[in-house]
């Protein structure tokens, strides 16, 4: 080169490895920086492991510089042993990386961490010893050579335990992943070899950078549970279009844990290694998906897994077997695909509706009939999405039935509980129980309950013009709807339009278990309150009823459900239990109606039990709320105003 008098490096030394491993762990940490990645801990390590290599690789340039500059002097001794250290050090960084993402237990993490600790503390004393007081102060290369001898035993005895230690911890890891870390390591050894079979001492930095590549991207960049092998579930869409458009047909196997649900809890640990070895060992080609909190959906090409039949039940029978150890509940639902529902990428509804009807602890294979199901859930999800949107009070697709309520104390029919049903072109009348859930799921219920209010409101108008004398209209409410900030303006703005005056109608609320719930509806409860509006608490006894939370709300109300009056028909206990239950709302002035009267029987029982109201098919089954003045007592002609 010209321009230098004097060599700049040693001969068998070139910065090439060391600059690349500068250069690439840079980019590493620009990608660290300017990407989403989980703070996890084994994440925390990684972020030392990074800087950590660069000073390394920095040091091997400066310590290579110094030997022509400086000769073997101090300075160059101190670089020597500094190099050895930051790359042990590297090494031991990884010994807690595989400890931190393989789980182990406190001790063994405590046990390695101290080893490997007192490892270093080991090879690095000998080697200063050896550098600094074996050369009696007059060092020279041959110093060097020993210590550098030092070190090898430290990376070989180093490598040879993270490998080991791999091995150990494998079963815990998703094989895929293991089988991509033993590639990466094969690669360092490849080179280490290579280099030293050419006298070379220049890329033993770079060897370090490919376990540390694969961490980043494997571990960190990729949205991988490494414990279980899944991936995210914004990944299953692009899978499934992939499959389709090569026509490739695929079998997906649900499994969902209902109790881990909610929060962040994860999957208990029997289960991910069952999910783990089982995908890999018996399914080919299948992808792991977590798709939410404690469900995972598989998928594997059917053509590739002929007899994937028995190996489903096989992998069910294990199951069986962890949970009568580990009695956690789930639904498992197996499918073929279906060309309808991967180019609408619907396999995740779909599985979603079946859950909704499928029993706990069950496994549900899915038929024909089942999509069909979903196809009209679809349909009446359209729907209804398409009511939300035109935000039409008249619209004619919502109809309003009512159920005439018996009031003891006046002998008549004089309220009435509005119930909604939806008519649609394709699939006539809908029940509530068939639509109420998917207009809550996806935030269509406000709308459904203002046309149901607004029409209630129309017909207590006709009904005061006919001279029908109609006490109130019950409207059941979702307890969602009261989040909604609009909410008051909207009801009081629907009532004060249609002409009648607030006391007219009532709101029928459930309780909720929910602690923020109850403060909004408290606070709403009160404002509407003002105008007049009464309120009922609907099917009490078929929840955790809360006494307290019940006595702060200002109900009006209470609605003993079916299941109350069932009970008492069955026990006397029960019914000793639900009588005081019923005369200790009515000494607080509550109303009590009993909903479900449904015999004669039934009635005379309720009677005996501080019933105000009595609901039920004994007296009226739910009818069109034109038909209401069939029952609502009509004032007499002669005593009209
Ligand atoms: O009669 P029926 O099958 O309609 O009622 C079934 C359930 O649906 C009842 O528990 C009732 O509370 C609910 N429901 C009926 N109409 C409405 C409504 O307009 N709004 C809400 N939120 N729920 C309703
Ligand atoms: O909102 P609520 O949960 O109260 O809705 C009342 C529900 O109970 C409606 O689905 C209505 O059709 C139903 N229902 C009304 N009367 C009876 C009855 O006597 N027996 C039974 N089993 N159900 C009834
Ligand atoms: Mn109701």
């Amino acid at each position: 080169m010209p321009g230098f008098a004097y060599p700049v490096f040693p001969d068998n030394y070139t910065p090439v490895g060391d600059i690349a491993t500068i250069a690439v762990c840079y980019v590493v940490l620009i990608l660290m920086a300017f990407s989403y990645i989980r703070k996890s801990s084994s994440y925390l390590l990684f972020r030392l492991i990074v800087p950590t290599l660069i000073f390394a690789a920095a040091i091997n340039v400066f310590y290579n510089v110094a030997i022509i500059r400086l000769g073997y002097g101090l300075p160059v001794f101190i670089l020597h042993w500094l190099r050895h250290a930051s790359l042990l050090l590297v090494f031991q960084l990884f010994v807690l990386y595989i400890a931190e993402v393989s789980n182990l237990s406190g001790s063994r993490k405590r046990i390695l961490r101290l080893g490997s600790a007192a490892l270093i503390v080991l090879f690095l004393a000998a080697d200063a010893f050896f550098t600094f007081f074996g050369s009696a102060g007059r060092p020279g290369p041959e110093i060097i050579l020993r210590s550098n001898r030092i070190f090898m035993a430290g990376y070989i005895l180093y490598s040879v335990l993270c490998v080991v230690l791999m091995a150990l911890v494998q079963k815990r890891l998703y094989m895929r992943v293991m089988l991509g870390f033993y590639g990466s390591v094969l690669l360092s050894f490849l080179v280490m070899t290579v280099q030293y079979a050419d006298g070379q001492v220049s890329f033993t930095c770079l060897t370090f950078l490919f376990p540390v590549i694969a961490m980043f991207y494997i571990m960190h960049a990729n949205p991988y549970d490494v414990m279980m092998g899944t991936i995210d579930g914004s990944a299953l869409g692009d899978v499934i279009r992939d499959y389709y458009t090569r026509k490739k047909p695929f079998v997906y196997f649900s499994l969902f844990l209902p109790n881990y649900d909610s929060g962040d809890s994860e999957f208990p640990h029997a289960i991910r290694s069952l999910v783990r070895q089982s995908s890999f060992k018996y399914f080919r080609g299948s992808i792991l998906f977590h798709v939410g909190n404690g469900h995972m959906i598989m998928l594997f090409p059917a053509q590739r897994n002929p007899g994937y039949e028995e190996r489903i039940s096989q992998v069910l029978s294990a199951f069986r077997d962890q949970r009568r150890i580990y009695r956690y509940e789930y639904k498992i639902v197996v499918g073929e695909s279906v060309d309808a529902l991967s180019l609408k990428n619907a396999y995740l509804p779909l599985i979603h509706s079946i859950h909704r009807t499928m029993e706990e602890n069950t496994v549900h294979r899915v038929t024909k009939a089942d999509l069909e199901t979903y196809d009209r859930s679809s349909y009446i999800l359209k729907q209804l999405e398409d009511i939300h949107k035109s935000q039409d009070l008249d619209d004619p697709r919502v109809l309003v039935y009512c159920q005439p309520v018996y009031n003891l104390q006046t002998g008549q029919y004089d309220t009435a509980e509005a119930l909604m049903r939806l008519k649609l072109d394709e699939i006539g009348l809908v029940f509530p129980d068939q639509f109420i859930y998917l207009a809550e799921e996806h935030g269509y219920i406000h709308m459904l309950t203002k046309i149901i209010l607004h029409k209630t409101c129309k017909a207590i108008y006709r009904l005061r013009l006919t001279g029908h004398e109609i006490a109130r209209i019950s409207v059941n409410v979702s307890v969602l709807e009261l989040k909604d900030e609009h909410f008051c303006e909207d009801i009081i703005g629907i009532i004060a339009r249609s002409g009648v005056s607030g006391d007219k109608v009532a709101i029928e609320l459930t309780e909720s278990q929910n602690e923020s719930d109850f403060h909004v509806m408290k606070s709403k409860i009160d404002e509407l309150k003002e105008k007049g509006i009464k309120f009922y608490l609907d099917d009490f006894g078929t929840g955790y009823s809360n006494m307290e939370r019940i006595m702060e709300l200002p109900f009006d109300i209470i609605k003993f459900d079916r299941s109350m009056v069932l009970s008492s028909g069955a026990s006397h206990r029960s019914e000793k239990i639900v009588a005081d239950l019923a005369s200790l709302f009515s000494r607080l002035d509550y109303s009590v109606l009993y909903e479900g009267v449904e015999t004669d029987a039934d009635e005379r029982m309720c009677r005996d039990m501080s019933a105000s109201y009595l609901q039920g098919y004994k007296f009226s089954r739910p009818v069109p709320i034109a038909d209401l003045q069939d029952w609502v007592p009509k004032k007499e002609k002669g005593a009209q105003p």
